[in-house]
């Protein structure tokens, strides 16, 4: 049994995971764990793809390479996938939305290629991450956050907090 919680944020790339990982960690103690961090610095990894600009992430090692921290707990797991995450490690479900043009503007602003950046756009419109998520967690720890905004994330992280006391409270010996 973990005595805190494991959270995954997840969405399509530029909604703001990172951003509300780092500052959760920070007020709440839970550690973020970057997973594309993991993936580089550790080489769970078959080689970089050109075509998708990203790695291609070996996942059973990249799962062997986690599993000790994430079983002990009081993960912030920050990752644009998140059905091939144990439903039994997982507490909560995050899934970051932001509207196609403020998703634009921050992908432009970090150099993303047109195809890739359409490719992100459409898959934010038709809801790929959310869906993921429904259909591999039970509905009910599934929670889609809109991430527009600085007072929405503030918001949003304020909400992940009540939740993460709330869920220690009920899980206390
Ligand atoms: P991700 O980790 O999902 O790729 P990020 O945390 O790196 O996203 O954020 C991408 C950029 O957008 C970064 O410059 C911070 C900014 N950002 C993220 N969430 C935001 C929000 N809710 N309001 C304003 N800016 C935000």
């Amino acid at each position: 049994m973990r005595s805190s919680p494991n959270i995954i944020i997840t969405g399509t790339p530029g909604v703001g995971k990172t951003t509300h990982s780092e500052i959760l960690a920070e007020r709440t103690g839970l550690r973020h764990l970057s997973v594309n961090q993991v993936v580089k610095d550790k080489e769970c990894h078959e080689g970089w793809s050109d075509e998708y600009q990203s790695w291609i992430v070996d996942e059973d090692k990249l799962l062997d390479e986690i599993e000790d921290d994430v079983k002990a707990g009081g993960c912030i797991i920050d990752w644009h996938a998140c059905d091939l995450f144990p439903r039994s490690w997982i507490d909560l479900v995050v899934v970051l939305r932001v509207d196609s043009k403020t998703l634009y503007d921050r992908l432009e602003a970090r150099n993303y290629a047109e195809a890739k950046l359409q490719e992100n756009i459409d898959s934010e419109i038709m809801e790929v991450l959310l869906q993921e998520a429904r259909e591999a967690f039970d509905e009910e720890i599934v929670v889609e956050l809109t991430s527009n905004s600085s007072t929405e994330m503030e918001s949003n992280i304020d909400r992940i907090e009540a939740w993460i006391k709330q869920w220690k409270t009920d899980h206390a010996d």
